[in-house]
């Protein structure tokens, strides 16, 4: 590893001699002046060489010879060629990037890039797909990945702080979870396998094996064929789940209380970055978010003159997009938990409420117009849970692995899931989860 300095940390160094390294975002090549402008993962720097030209390279001194060696390499320079620099750092107030500038000594091609750029900034977004990894080294990319980076941490920080243990479920299955219509199959040596779709049966298993609580940050597959901004056939999920819950409420408080924890961590750490790139002044949500029962919802709804098509069926994006419309005039508040969801529309293993089995104890949490997540109590009395499960057509011998969970002893318990990237793409205001993804998988893509 050489000793090259960050250049994020170049401005708080005293004028001297320098070691940066990098790819070439620009370079202007003047005659009397050449200025590469250089970036790192931390940050960019402008190079400034005294251009030596139309010398006799037989008849001068040495240093002379390099001089001219270092402008004919300038002068050819590729974008995006990575490149090692020695120099002297000067700090000069009438540089407008950061005030700081090297004067190259030495310059070294280590990787040359190809002169023609695939990608241009107003490539669409499926070229920019093509080309990830030349779209992923603009600053606004890289700043949603330390965000995601950020997040996550903050999100584990809380969960560790609070006594969960992190587990790591099988991506490769023997049945679904969720519905049977979105599950890819695969060749699984005589048999066939399932890509998960969710953890959700073995963060459940969690709970019989007495870890109290749990979670997962992990990939779920769902064969999707829809091209939407917010659906992927693979995606991070972010799981919990918890013992001794007495309802979905206190598992909607322990999910608020995390968000909290991952907003303000991002805040802290990117805020004034987010509002350079993003242009958006991030908000820390403030708890208790405000709750409203899907009924109550669909009923605002339609009263904002939005009648939602199906008025069995859960709400659809635009009922998403009114109902947070409603609750930040109302509340200003950015999420909104819709709770009290028709059993009809629920999984089998969601907990349906006592005295009242028509809804069930779960929610949905709608961010911005969208919805990033689902949870609930889960039904862990195992006699309801298979009439549950025939009633939804779903054949108890399939999942005879499953319903022994609950056969030994287990007890009441909760959770929910998250897609990760919706959260980013509604945090930052994005068109699309292919931006906050860092290799998106749709039903056309699958490269690179
Ligand atoms: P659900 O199916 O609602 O619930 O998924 C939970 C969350 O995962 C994200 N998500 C997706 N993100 C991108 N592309 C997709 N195709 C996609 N599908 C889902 C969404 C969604 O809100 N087992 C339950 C969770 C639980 O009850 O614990 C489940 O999977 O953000």
């Amino acid at each position: 590893m050489n000793s090259r300095t960050l250049i994020k940390n170049l401005a708080a160094l005293p004028d001297g001699p320098v070691t940066v390294a990098g790819w070439v975002e620009t370079v202007r090549d003047q005659k009397k002046v050449q200025f590469v402008i250089l970036r790192d993962e931390s940050g960019a720097v402008q190079l400034v060489n005294p251009a030596t030209r139309e010398l006799d390279p037989e008849g001068v001194s040495v240093g002379a010879a390099e001089a001219l060696a270092t402008t004919e390499t300038i002068s050819a320079l590729s974008h995006g060629s990575f490149i090692t620099v020695t120099g002297e750092l000067k700090h000069d107030e009438r540089v407008k990037l950061g005030g700081i500038e090297v004067k190259i000594g030495s310059l070294e091609v280590v990787a040359e890039a190809n002169p023609e750029t695939p990608i241009a900034a107003d490539s669409s977004l499926d070229k920019r797909m093509d080309w990830r990894f030349l779209d992923l080294r603009h600053p606004k990319q890289h700043l949603i990945f330390r965000i995601q980076t950020t997040f996550l941490h903050a999100l584990r920080t809380y969960w560790v702080e609070h006594d969960f243990i992190e587990i790591h479920t099988p991506k490769l299955m023997a049945s679904a979870s969720e519905s049977r219509a979105e599950l890819f199959e695969v060749d699984y040596f005589e048999g066939k396998a399932y890509l998960a779709q969710s953890p959700q049966f073995f963060k459940q298993m969690a709970q019989p094996a007495g870890f109290g609580k749990v979670f997962e940050v992990g990939p779920a597959f769902r064969a999707d064929p829809s091209f939407t901004s917010r659906h992927a056939t693979e995606f991070t999920s972010v799981d919990a789940e918890m013992s001794w819950v007495d309802s979905h409420e206190d598992v909607m408080k322990m999910h608020e209380e995390l968000l909290v924890a991952g907003f303000t961590a991002v805040k802290e750490k990117h805020g004034a970055e987010i509002a350079e790139l993003f242009g958006i002044d991030l908000q820390v949500p403030t708890t208790p978010f405000p709750r409203i029962p899907l009924a109550e919802a669909k009923q605002i709804v339609a009263d904002r003159g939005y009648v939602i098509p199906r008025t069995d069926e859960d709400m659809d994006p635009e009922g998403e997009r009114q109902i947070a419309a409603y609750v930040k005039e109302t509340y200003g508040h950015d999420f909104v938990f819709l709770t009290d969801y028709a059993s009809s529309i629920r999984p089998f293993y969601h907990m349906r409420r006592e005295g009242d089995p028509g809804i069930t104890n779960s929610y949905d949490l709608i961010y911005n117009g969208v919805e990033i997540s689902t949870g609930a109590q889960r039904e862990h009395r195992i006699d309801v849970l298979v009439e549950q499960a025939k009633e939804k057509g779903l054949d108890p011998e399939e999942l005879e692995f499953y319903l022994d969970f609950f056969r030994y002893g287990v007890p009441p318990h909760g959770g929910f899931g998250m897609g990760l990237a919706r959260v980013l793409m509604l945090m930052l205001e994005e068109h699309s989860i292919r931006e906050t993804t860092y290799l998106f998988r749709g039903p056309t893509r699958l490269l690179p």
